[in-house]
Formats: structure tokens, sequence, C-alpha cells
């Protein structure tokens, strides 16, 4: 059975049960809502995109912040056949519409604080029939805006698998972000997959406080949570006091994080006060999982973390065991219906045991490729099948896989991807820059730290300040470097190509 078919079912076998419990920011942004009742809202919100002109296949883009509404419109909109497009909030207006101009979106939902500036891209995207403006803080309004009326017939969740119901965009190490088609089919097996991995059951209780518009938060912890019938308490927003407590006092069985989230929870120092031991799982993803923090959550809450490994483009791909050795420093063993090999990337034949390659992912929860790209799509996967993953690993003997580091110019900080061209195209815009790199320095709390390295123009000064100023106006917050370096030179290889390697051993201090 599909997720969208399995939610269906929950909704009449246990319409009483509590599926979301979003604790906002005050009393009246609360929110806790039962099967039916979501069930209810997902049709309310159907009714509304049909009466909007939504066809299957159309493009809905969601740039709001974590609420209850933006689950109404990804579940109605993946329900119709349409596609749903989650959007950071931290995009900058200029990354906005690209993603909007390429997906060709034809209704966008967007957070009414930006209202301002949002109108102002509406002449530049013709397919945009509408914008609607949410306001997260008071949840009545999206109420108001689809109405209560009484159910039409509306159509069957799509059975064709092989139909995008969402698209995440991920940017590359040349040209522009392109959008990942996850289908139907790769959103069941997916979910299957870790349903049967993590022993998901009806009676548990996630805490959420990952974003929604990315894989992790979104069809990892959320989808999961509601597949399983399960309930999902949400945080608009990591704190990590709030989360001990939480934690505890609820209480939860599942937890779902990042390292940094991890680290940020071992950094309370009352934290060992906090009683834990009703948790029943405990996961870490997005990056690499540091050892001081695997070890740091088994001394002070007697909890070992479950690290695993995913993709936007596939969801999750290996996971340690529930049950069984959950191995520092390893990604685990693949999970149901998922094929991994490790290659050598130069002529992609298989290589032995504890070797290092490229590792590659094949199965049935592979998205189908890029958006209207179909260079990108046939560059990304070999003619068998396989998604060349761009990160290096290898497979012990015993099945367990660990990761050992990437191909690709990528740098992971606080589990959101950074992609360092995109980063030096806007540093190309300074006046002042002649040349830039940028690299990732190791930072404790975030993994990596964005560094931008730069020779100046003859001629020409700048401060590191008046470099992030720049930057801040053209990209997501988090994309903006932390620290900026003025050096004479690049250590370069005999291409011309500046060496990264290098120029990392020179300029990173942690
Ligand atoms: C926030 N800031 C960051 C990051 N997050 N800077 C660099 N890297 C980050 N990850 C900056 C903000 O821009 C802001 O900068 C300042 O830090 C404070 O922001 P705030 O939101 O208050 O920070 P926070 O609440 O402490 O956020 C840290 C966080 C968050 C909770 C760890 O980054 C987060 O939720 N990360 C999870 C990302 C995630 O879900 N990734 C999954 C990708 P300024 O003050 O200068 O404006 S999916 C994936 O990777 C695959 C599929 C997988 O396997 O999961």
């Amino acid at each position: 059975m599909s997720f969208l078919d399995t939610l269906i079912q929950h909704s009449t076998q246990q319409p009483q049960k509590l599926a979301l419990d979003f604790l906002g920011e005050s009393a009246e942004t609360n929110q806790a809502i039962t099967y039916g009742e979501l069930e209810t809202a997902v049709q309310r919100t159907m009714q509304f995109l049909l009466a909007h002109g939504v066809q299957p296949g159309d493009r809905i883009g969601l740039q709001l912040p974590k609420c209850l509404p933006f689950i109404y419109l990804h579940l109605a909109t993946m329900r119709l056949g349409a596609i749903s497009l989650p959007l950071n909030p931290a995009y900058p207006l200029r990354e906005l519409a690209y993603f909007l101009g390429d997906a060709e979106a034809s209704l966008f939902f967007a957070s009414a604080e930006h209202q301002r500036e949002i109108e102002t891209l509406h002449p530049e995207l013709p397919n945009l029939r509408h914008i609607f403006y949410l306001d997260a803080h008071h949840p009545s309004q999206f109420a108001e805006l689809i109405g209560e009326s009484a159910p039409a017939i509306l159509p069957a969740p799509p059975t064709d698998t092989d139909q995008t119901a969402m698209m995440v965009y991920t940017s590359g190490t040349t040209g522009r972000p392109k959008g990942a088609e996850i289908t139907h089919g790769n959103l069941t097996a997916q979910i299957e997959a870790l349903h049967e991995a993590w022993g998901w059951r009806e009676d548990d209780v996630l805490l959420h406080v990952l974003p929604l518009f990315h894989v992790h938060g979104l069809t990892v912890a959320l989808h999961g949570a509601l597949n399983a019938g399960a309930t999902a308490v949400l945080l608009p927003k990591f704190h990590p006091e709030e989360t001990l407590e939480l934690l505890e006092k609820y209480p939860c069985t599942l937890f779902m994080a990042v390292p940094t989230i991890h680290r940020k929870l071992l950094e309370i120092s009352h934290a060992a006060n906090y009683d834990l031991s009703h948790l029943r799982l405990i996961t870490s993803g997005s990056d690499r999982l540091p050892d001081d923090v695997f070890i740091g959550f088994e001394r002070t809450f007697g909890h070992t973390l479950l690290e695993r490994y995913g993709m936007s483009e596939t969801g999750m791909n290996l996971s340690n065991p529930l049950h069984g050795e959950r191995r520092m420093g390893s990604v685990g063993l693949p999970l149901p219906g998922v094929e991994v090999r490790v290659v050598n990337p130069e002529t992609e034949h298989p290589l032995p045991d504890n070797e290092i390659g490229e590792v590659q992912i094949r199965g049935a929860h592979v998205c189908k490729g890029y958006w209207r790209q179909p260079e990108k799509t046939a560059s990304a996967f070999t003619a068998e099948g396989w998604l060349r993953t761009g990160d290096l690993g290898l497979r012990e003997s015993d099945g367990y896989y660990t990761l050992k580091g990437r191909s690709k110019d990528l740098i992971i900080s606080g589990g959101y991807n950074i992609y360092p061209p995109e980063v030096e195209l806007v540093l190309a815009e300074h006046p002042s820059v002649f040349a830039s790199a940028v690299i990732g320095c190791p930072d404790a709390t975030w993994g990596e730290r964005v560094t931008a390295v730069i020779i100046l123009r003859e001629g020409y000064s700048s401060t590191a300040e008046d470099i992030i100023e720049h930057c801040r106006a053209a990209l997501a917050s988090y994309k903006v470097p932390r620290q900026v370096i003025f050096v004479p030179e690049f250590p370069l290889n005999v291409l011309g190509k500046v060496q990264k390697v290098v120029l990392r051993q020179q300029v990173c201090h942690s």
C-alpha cells in the first residue's frame, strides 16, 4: 500500500488517535490534531487547490516556516497527483526566483512576513498563477483561507508509482541547482524500508525538531511517524533545553537529529539530569557523527546513537541496526531493498571489501532523475542504473559500510549541504575579489565552517565584514562564509586548478 493510502487508512481506523502535536511559540499557535482531523484538513486543502485549478503534475511551491498548514499543503498536493516543492525559508529572493522559475510553479505559498519582497518577483514568473501569504503566527488564517465547504468527491491518491510526488532541489559542483524528482513509488519504498529497519510502532511518540523542507525532517521523520500511525510532536525550532525537557516529560520514544543538534544537547551543563531511558531509538544523520558525540551520548544519556546514511535523491540507504551492533564511525548496513556497491571511481569496477571507492546505490527508493535536466540525470546514473553518490567509502568484511570523505566539492555544516561553487560565483561578483576558493574548515559545533579564501584584485582592498555582507545579500544565511581569509596566492595543480585539500591544510585552524 502507498504511503498516502496508509495515511487514509489510519484516519478511518484510528480517527481519534493524536497525529500531530504542534507546540507553537505561544498558546495561540499550539495545535494538536488527530488522524481524523488531519484527513479533514487535507481534504479541505485538496478542495482549495482544486478550486484554484491545480492539475496533476503542477508544481506547488511551499516556502513556509514549520507549521501545520505546510503539512496539509504538502500532503494535499501529493494526493492530487501534483508535485510538492518544499523550499527553505532562508532562501533570499534571488535563489527563490530561480527555484520557482525553473520548476515553473503554478501556485506558491509563502510567509506573510516576506510579502513585500516576494510581490516584486511575481511579474518575472509568468507561470505562477497565484501566491498565497500565510501567517504562521495565526493558524486560524489558513483555516479561513481554505474554508469549510462540504467534502466534494475527491480523487484517490495516484496509483502510478512512477509519478513525481515531490521535488527537492540539490546543488552540484557545476551548473545550476537541480530538482530531484521523488516519485510516489520512491516515497513508499523509502518509508517501508525504514518502518521495518527501525521498528516503527503505532505507540511511538517522535519529537520532531528538524526543518520540514528537507528529506530528513520531511520524508524520514514526519512521513515515518504518519505512516506508522504514531504521534509526532513538532517544535517549530530547535531549542536544546526545551528538547531535553520534552524528550523527558512528554514522554517521547523516538528522536531524530543531526550531529550539531546532538552536540548542542550534550553541551547543556546539567544534561545528565534528564531521564531519557524511556526513549527506544535516537538516530543521527545528514552529516558524519563525530566519535566524541557518539561516546558522549552513551555516557550522558545511556543511549547508543544509531547513525544512518541518506541523500535527498534516495532518502535513506544504510543504517546501523536497531538490534545488534551500532558501530561508531560506521553508517551500518544496507536497508531492505537497497543495493549498495563500492567502485573504483575511474573504472567503476566493484572493489573488494576494505578498499575505498565511490559508493553507488540502486533500488526502488532512488529518485527518477532531475527535473528537465536529462544530461544531469544521465551523468548521475551508470548504464545499469546505479546512482553515483560522490561519497567515498568502504565495505567491511562483515557488511558494515564506513564513509571516508567525498569526491565532490561539498561542505556540510550543521546538516546542510553547501556547494562551494555557488558561493564562489557570488564572491566573483564582488569588485575587489580577483579569485576565491571556498572550503570547509573543521568546526566542533557545525562539523564544517564555510571559509572563503580570497585573492584581492591588485589595487583593491576589502575587509572580511564587507565580503560577508556582500554574500548575505545573495545567499541563504547558512551558506554565508563564517570566516574570510585573504591570501596572496593559491596552491595550484599542474592544470592550474586550486588544490583545496592543500589549501585546507594551510589555512584551517580548528
Ligand atoms: C543555522 N545557521 C547555520 C546553520 N543553521 N549556519 C551554518 N550551518 C547551519 N546548519 C546560522 C543561521 O543562518 C544564523 O546565522 C545562525 O546560525 C543562528 O540560526 P539558528 O536557526 O538560530 O540556528 P540553530 O537553531 O542553532 O540551527 C542549528 C540547527 C539547524 C538546528 C543544527 O542548522 C538545523 O536544523 N539543521 C538540520 C538541517 C537538516 O535537517 N538537514 C537535513 C538535510 P546568522 O545569525 O548569521 O543569520 S537532508 C540530508 O542531509 C540527507 C537526506 C540526510 O541524510 O538526512
